[in-house]
């Protein structure tokens, strides 16, 4: 047995990259040398491609599909099309929210870009060459392209296929309380009535979706490689689509180029992969191109607000009223928990202390891609946010008093945690008068305005756009939170070998937020354990146990909380382990960072690895040996980070080009992990609310083209026109989590835009102006100006052929 004989000094926490530390991110070493290991790196023996061919027309009957000619290709080895997947019950998939997607379309295809067949050959070339060798017959039918088409009388059934829909509604569904807050209405001194789109957006990862499945005849047993932000639910929705035992699919993500929720739901090509490999027995990969993302693939937003808010004559809201018409595309596939038909819209106005509220939603069936809840939205959230600032911008300017006090006067109070917010969520810390002042003072709140003043005089538009929320991250409890009736628990599995070192697994799935990095300086924090003896794995379900995957910004919220009780499990092993060691009983054992000592003689310890090696070699008699443990967390409640952004603008009069003069974001996200990685997840989520705002635009035209599906015309933001970014921070632990954390890979996504147009419409107030739709082009600013009118609510169609 070794103890140490002086007291070692105690361990800096922040030198072994336990909680605080900003550690650099270890997945960098690989990932900035190209040693990364994404799915086009796989490559397996005799291993064929696939290529989809992809409906050009967005709505048409299927009359025949003739593949002969691909067959006669040299090299094409199958084709696949919906007849084939139907005689094995696979032609349709079940959705995430309940609904049926068409894996190959059979009947009618619903939406431009939707898969109709599948060519495998022994090259991406010939697959595609393949592809186009395929002749389908179509009879067009009339395409429907925004929920005003949807709802028309004469519009033609989209899912003829579901026996009981008779129209083109995929949902309805209220919240709130809709008698109390009609009683408030009517006792308002003045109502703000605004109408909003939030238009469709398309994440848009670096790497596109993609498999390679790998079905072995001789031990039964199918291994896919995909590009999955929770590989566990595929694993299940493999299981039961495809009637394959559980123990016998193994799903491994290895590293993702970005998911930013595009990577959430199943999508036909993984399916038809699968059978693919089944039916040739040799591997087959899918490689999805841009295009393919573009136009089929999970899209985010696509909704319209009408929104009403009640107030009295000082300032303080009384009650709102949220009417939302969403476009969900061709199948109802959002990604969000069952309970929730438009996810967490009713989030909205949580940080504010409101009475009552009613939200009436209704979802419609169009012919475009499914998808619905994806792009760092937490289910919806970013709308809800969207919405609520830009309704309590234009609340404040109708009732007439300045944007911040407005935000200062019905923000919930430090006092009043725990707070039940007007839609029934219960928000529990924040210091959100706090947030709004550092913001105030970074960005010199008063003097801008009397700069603004004073540059209006002389014909120069400078605007000021504020947004503050709170949102709802981590979901979530099981008691609420499931998706197919799978509870959104999450997991960590801690195993400490015998030097000390640790292999630590979790249920998320990382795909660039820095888990490698950061879940290490949890246990660093519990165990004193330095980071970089700690390995992380992600992603593999034959080895990680089982999670819901990482979405909604959950990981930190539930799978770093699991981390802390798996360290924590350790812990209490190891202290049994010390307290044999040092021949006292464990009352008298004491914990410090990566020591233990007796409590008298603070001098007599042994530190973690000494008790990681006694775990294998000199465990007390009847212990069980070695030193590893599991935890599966629910946890209480969602964590409620806490933003508070301001922007200022000046938008040239004569063009309409609006220029970014700088951006102030204030997070609270509870105690920080990694500052850096906080940074980093922050400046890129503002940079991605830029882009919404400003330049990002997938629409439609009359016939159902999508406009938008290349990278020449849906916009990504370089360098060179990001803003630059000033982030400041404010810290409340939450009360539930063990480490005190809350979520934060979304909330500059969810804060972001409202800040953008706030500050343009803020700089056109002179002008009468009160809203402008994102994106906000130049050519929309600019008829805002010369109509002196809102640009807004435009429905998403292109007369223009
Ligand atoms: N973190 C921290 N301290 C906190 C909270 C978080 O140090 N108090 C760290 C975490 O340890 C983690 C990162 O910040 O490394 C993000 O944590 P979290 O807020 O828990 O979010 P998730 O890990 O669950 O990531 C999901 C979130 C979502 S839903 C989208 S969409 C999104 C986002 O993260 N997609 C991303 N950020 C992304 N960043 C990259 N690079 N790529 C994506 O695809
Ligand atoms: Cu909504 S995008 Mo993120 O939750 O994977």
């Amino acid at each position: 047995m070794t103890t140490t004989q002086d007291r070692p000094a105690p361990l800096d926490e922040i030198k072994i990259g336990g909680l605080g530390s900003s550690r650099r991110r270890v997945e960098d070493n690989r990932f900035i040398r190209g040693r990364g290991n994404y799915i086009d790196d796989v490559v397996l023996p005799g291993m064929l491609h696939m290529e989809i061919l992809r409906s050009p027309i967005a709505h048409g009957r299927i009359k025949s599909i003739d593949v002969s000619k691909a067959y006669a290709i040299p090299g094409v080895r199958l084709v696949i099309t919906g007849e084939m997947m139907a005689t094995r019950n696979l032609a349709w998939m079940p959705t995430l929210s309940y609904d049926t997607q068409a894996v190959l379309a059979t009947d009618k295809v619903r939406f431009q870009g939707q898969e109709v067949a599948a060519v495998i050959a022994d090259d991406p070339y010939i697959a595609k060459d393949g592809c186009e060798a395929i002749v389908v017959d179509y009879e067009q039918l009339p395409p429907i392209v925004n929920p005003t088409q949807a709802q028309a009388a004469d519009a033609p059934l989209i899912r003829d296929d579901k026996e009981s829909q008779a129209d083109n509604v995929c949902f309805t569904w209220q919240v709130g309380d809709k008698e109390n807050t009609e009683k408030a209405f009517a006792q308002a001194d003045v109502v703000s009535k605004i109408d909003l789109h939030y238009p469709r957006t398309h994440p848009s990862p670096l790497e596109c979706c993609g498999s390679v499945a790998d079905f072995d005849r001789a031990t039964g047993k199918l291994t896919v490689y995909m590009t999955s932000q929770a590989p566990h639910i595929v694993r299940a929705a493999v299981a039961l689509i495809a009637e394959l035992p559980e123990h016998m699919i193994r799903i491994i993500s290895p590293d993702l180029g970005g998911g930013f929720g595009n990577k959430v739901p199943v999508y036909p090509g993984y399916v038809v992969s699968i059978l693919a490999s089944i039916l040739t027995e040799r591997p087959v990969k899918w490689i999805e191109d841009r295009t393919g993302n573009l136009i089929s693939t999970g899209f985010g937003r696509d909704v319209y607000l009408h929104g009403e808010v009640a107030m009295r004559n000082d300032g303080k809201i009384l009650a709102v009223k949220m009417n939302t018409v969403s476009d969900h595309g061709a199948f109802y596939a959002d990604a969000q928990p069952s309970k929730f038909k438009i996810g967490l819209m009713h989030s909205a106005f949580a940080a504010y202390d409101i009475p009552y509220a009613y939200l009436d939603s209704i979802g419609y069936y169009t012919n475009k891609a499914p998808g619905g809840v994806a792009y760092r939205c937490s289910f919806r959230v970013t709308e809800a946010m969207f919405f609520q600032e830009r309704m309590i911008h234009a609340a404040a300017d109708d009732v007439g008093i300045d944007q911040a006090e407005f935000r200062r006067i019905n923000l919930v109070k430090d006092d009043d945690f725990p707070h039940r917010t007007p839609y029934g969520f219960l928000t529990d810390s924040g210091q959100y008068e706090k947030c709004l002042r550092v913001g105030m003072e970074a960005i010199g709140y008063d003097q801008f305005r009397r700069d603004q003043e004073e540059a209006r005089k002389r014909g120069r538009l400078l605007g000021l756009g504020i947004s503050t929320m709170t949102e709802p991250l981590g979901a979530g409890n099981s008691r609420e939170y499931d998706i197919l009736g799978i509870k959104m628990f999450d997991s960590a599995e801690l195993r400490v070998h015998m030097t000390g070192k640790a292999i630590l697994r979790t249920g998320a799935k990382t795909q660039g937020q820095g888990h490698e990095t950061t879940w290490p300086q949890i246990v660093a924090h519990e165990l004193g354990i330095p980071a970089e003896d700690i390995v992380v794995e992600e992603g593999d379900t034959d080895t990680a146990p089982f999670g819901m995957g990482t979405y909604a910004s959950r990981s930190t919220p539930v799978a770093g909380a699991a981390v802390a009780m798996a360290a924590r499990k350790v812990r209490a092993k190891a202290r049994k382990i010390a307290a044999h060691l040092l021949e006292v009983s464990e009352e008298d054992v004491e914990w410090e960072l990566g020591r233990f000592h007796v409590r008298s003689a603070p001098e007599r310890g042994v530190t973690i690895q000494e008790c990681a090696m006694a775990a294998y070699a000199n465990m007390p008699d009847g212990m069980e040996p070695g030193l590893e443990a599991t935890s599966y967390y629910d946890p209480p409640n969602l964590t409620w980070p806490f933003a508070a952004y301001f922007c200022t603008v000046e938008i040239d009069p004569a063009t309409g080009v609006w220029d970014v003069l700088r951006f102030v974001a204030v997070d609270d996200c509870g105690v920080r992990i990694n500052p850096l990685v906080i940074e980093g997840q922050i400046m890129g989520g503002l940079t991605e609310a830029y882009a919404m705002a400003n330049m990002q635009f997938i629409t439609f035209d009359v016939d159902g083209n999508c406009i938008g599906s290349n990278f020449m015309d849906f916009l990504l933001p370089t360098a060179w026109e990001t803003p630059g970014w000033e982030l400041h921070e404010v810290v409340t632990p939450c009360p539930h989590h063990p480490i005190g954390a809350k979520g934060v890979g979304e909330c500059a996504t969810v804060a972001g835009p409202a800040a953008f147009v706030n500050a343009v419409v803020d700089a056109l107030k002179p002008y009468g102006v009160r809203n402008i739709d994102m994106p906000m082009l130049p050519d929309r600013v600019y008829e805002a100006i010369t109509t002196r009118s809102d640009v807004s609510g435009a429905p998403p169609v292109r007369t223009d052929r």
